[in-house]
Formats: C-alpha cells, sequence, structure tokens
C-alpha cells in the first residue's frame, strides 16, 4: 500500500518519513515543473514501484539467476524487455536493468572500449552530459575520454566531430545529451563512427518518450547502443535501459551484471513494465506530440518576448535560454522562479563563462506541464512568468497565476 492511501501503514509507523513524502506530494501540486529531465508517472507506475516485489533479489537474468524464488522476477523482467522491444521497433536486445542513465553508459562503455579504451562525446558545456567522459565523472577517470564541442550557434558541427574522432581514434563515439534541443543525424555519427572502427553509442535519455512515439529520429537500428533513462519524456519510473544490436548485447549484459551492478530492482523493473505498456497506447503519441508542441511554443514565447534561445529554437522538449543579454544568471533565475512556484534549472550554454552551480543559461522542458494537461494558452502564461522573472520582478506577483494553473490542472 503505497503512501497515496491515507491509510498507508508509514502514516502510523513512521509519521515523520510520511510527513517528508506528504510535503513532497504538496510541492510537487503546487509547482510547475518546467525541469527538462523530469516528469509525472502514473499512479499505475508507482503503484508497481511500491510493490512487495522491492524484497526479491534477482542477480542474473531471467532464467539465469543467482538465487531461487525467481520466477516472478524473470517473468516481469521478461514482460518488461518484450514491451521495449515493441516500442523500439528495430532494437535487437534490451537489457532494463540499469539504475540510472549513468550506470547505464558506464556499463555500455566498458562493454564496448573496454577498460582504459579511447573515447570520443559531447561536451557537457556543449549540451553533453557528464557521463560522456567529462572528467569529474568515472567516464573521464577510467577511458581515455576527448570531447567536441558545438559551433557558434549551438548547433553539432559534424565536420569538428570527425576532427576529434580522428584524431583520437575512439572505440567509442557517443551522441547524444541533456541540455541540446535539436535533432541529431545518427546516421552521419555512424559514418564517423565506421571511418575508424569505433561503436556508435546513443544516448537518448532526453527524447526517448518523443523516439518512441516517432516524433523525433531515433538511433535505433543505427547506432550499435542506445542507452536512456525511462523517467523523462518516457514518463516511467526512476531508472535505465540499454537497447543493443545483437553483436553487442552479451557483452553489454555482464557489464551491466556482474560489472556495474548487483542485484536488480525487481520494483523498478515492473514500473518500466507498466510504463511502457502505457508507451504503447495510442494516446502516448498525442501526447508525445503536444510535449513537442509546447515546447517549439514555449521557445517561440520567449524570443518574441526578447529572450534567446540557443540555436533559436528547438526539436524536441528542451528549450535552452540563454541569459547573457540580460546580465543575470542562471542560479538567481532558478531561485527567482521557485519562489514564483516554477521549479526549473541553471543549465551551462555553450562556452559559458560562469561556473556549474551559477551558469548564464536556464533549461526548460515541457514534458511535465504537458502530462499535466497544459496547452498553447497555459504554455503562453508559462512564458510570461519566465520572461517577468528574467527581468527581474518581483517573483510573489506571478504566485497567484501559476497557483491557479496547479488548481486546474493536477497531477495525474
Ligand atoms: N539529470 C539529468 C538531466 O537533468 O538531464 C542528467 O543527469
Amino acid at each position: 500500500m503505497s503512501i497515496d492511501t491515507p491509510t498507508s501503514p508509514l502514516r502510523h509507523q513512521d509519521p515523520e518519513v510520511a510527513a517528508w513524502l506528504d510535503r513532497e506530494d504538496r510541492r510537487q501540486r503546487t509547482t510547475l515543473t518546467l525541469i527538462a529531465s523530469e516528469n509525472h508517472c502514473s499512479a499505475a507506475v508507482r503503484a508497481a514501484s511500491a510493490s512487495r516485489i522491492t524484497d526479491k533479489y534477482a542477480e542474473g537474468y531471467p532464467n539465469r539467476r543467482y538465487y531461487g524464488g525467481c520466477e516472478v522476477a524473470d517473468g516481469i523482467e521478461e514482460l518488461a524487455r518484450q514491451r521495449a522491444l515493441q516500442l523500439f521497433a528495430g532494437a535487437e536486445d534490451a537489457n532494463v536493468q540499469p539504475h540510472s542513465g549513468t550506470t547505464a553508459n558506464l556499463a555500455a562503455l566498458v562493454a564496448l572500449a573496454g577498460p582504459g579504451g579511447r573515447i570520443v562525446g559531447m561536451a557537457l558545456k556543449a549540451g553533453g552530459h557528464l557521463s560522456h567522459g567529462h572528467d569529474r565523472s568515472h567516464t573521464g577517470m577510467l577511458f581515455q575520454a576527448r570531447q567536441y564541442g558545438v559551433d557558434g550557434k549551438g548547433l553539432i558541427d559534424l565536420d569538428e566531430v570527425r576532427r576529434v574522432v580522428r584524431e583520437h581514434q575512439p572505440k567509442v563515439l557517443i551522441a547524444g545529451g541533456s541540455s541540446y534541443a535539436r535533432n541529431i543525424d545518427y546516421a552521419a555519427f555512424a559514418a564517423i563512427a565506421r571511418e575508424v572502427g569505433a561503436r556508435l553509442l546513443a544516448d537518448v535519455a532526453h527524447p526517448a518518450g518523443l523516439m518512441a512515439a516517432g516524433i523525433v529520429p531515433s538511433p535505433v537500428g543505427i547506432a550499435d547502443v542506445v542507452t536512456m533513462t525511462t523517467h523523462k519524456t518516457l514518463r516511467g519510473p526512476r531508472g535505465g535501459m540499454i537497447l543493443a544490436k545483437k553483436d553487442c548485447a552479451k557483452a553489454i549484459h555482464s557489464a551491466v551484471f556482474p560489472g556495474a551492478q548487483g542485484g536488480p530492482l525487481v520494483q523498478q523493473i515492473a514500473a518500466k513494465a507498466v510504463a511502457f505498456g502505457e508507451a504503447l497506447q495510442p494516446d502516448f503519441r498525442a501526447y508525445q506530440q503536444k510535449v513537442k508542441a509546447n515546447a517549439a511554443w514555449l521557445a517561440e514565447c520567449l524570443v518574441a518576448h526578447g529572450l534567446d534561445i540557443v540555436t533559436g529554437g528547438t526539436d524536441n522538449h528542451i528549450v535552452l535560454v540563454d541569459l547573457r543579454r540580460f546580465d543575470v544568471t542562471g542560479a538567481a533565475v532558478e531561485e527567482r522562479a521557485l519562489a514564483a512556484g516554477l521549479a526549473v534549472n541553471k543549465n551551462a550554454i555553450p562556452d559559458d563563462p560562469r561556473p556549474p552551480m551559477v551558469t548564464s543559461g536556464l533549461r526548460l522542458g515541457t514534458a511535465a506541464v504537458t502530462t499535466r494537461g497544459f496547452g498553447r494558452d497555459e504554455i503562453a502564461k508559462v512564458a510570461d512568468v519566465v520572461v517577468g522573472l528574467v527581468r527581474g520582478n518581483d517573483p510573489e506577483r506571478f504566485r497567484p497565476v501559476v497557483h491557479d494553473l496547479c488548481e486546474h490542472f493536477p497531477l495525474p
């Protein structure tokens, strides 16, 4: 029984933790989440995640476990795998065990590059991800990593990618990022990788849901391995997943377990299966279409009010605002936004002169508010609030409009 019910045993046994969880529930209900990596999953997904199977150890893979009593875990994992393969048509193999996107990337890099192997990924500052070879990440410490940036407009420059790849001769080329708002030419990346005999790893953690719905181009069938998280646009539970071509599958499985993880979180795998089942329904495509349309409209509204957007717009759910023109930091706007009831995150922009805890950018995303049911009118109101905050208006002024939106568009 989850905390969602008034009779949850947690309320009686541990009122202190229950109070914190209630507070989080209230926070989410009364805040508009514009953090591009967050979403609101369904009650069914949360129910699976809170189920009794959390007790079960299931090291290994279906029908090859190191513990007895895994027949249910086997059934759940196989169901999640089959649904994943149906959702991402063309994928040859799926591993649903990674606890997170970073674990998935670490395992994939070990499998494809080997310990100490050479890798090339997009720099975090350019829109990449820590786990793509950043020097503070194990991927930057345990592999010989080089990184590519973006051009003056914030776009991936394939000639630059090719130059870095030819120079570094990696075993793995990584495509994808955490604040890149444009489609990626995966076929071109694959061709560059092939030139030096490298494998292509596509990290689609952010646009995975849009890809599953066929709204943006997908690397499935092109890249050797595709990693993702299941909780962003895909709207599932917190966790990771790896899709692989058949010839990489064995290495990927052993890199996840026993390489990077012990027992899988079977309750999360069950929740992933539920989320994949939801994503296979026709209304998921309609949802993703709205996510993308809302992001494009948000970018348009912000530009109309004089804000700069990195790359000038978006092809997915992300809108990356360049704040330099207003001489305000990402950290300052993040704080003001919170006071107004908006959860956003400060984010580096390409060649950001400010450090990561300050930044000159703001990353916005439309997945969570679209789950609440937002359309053009509501997005226009949100854009007005963001503009007001960037221009330095008192956040209190915007609380009523945010409150009203939260009331009219409740969480699922
Ligand atoms: N937390 C993810 C994101 O916000 O994109 C990256 O780790």
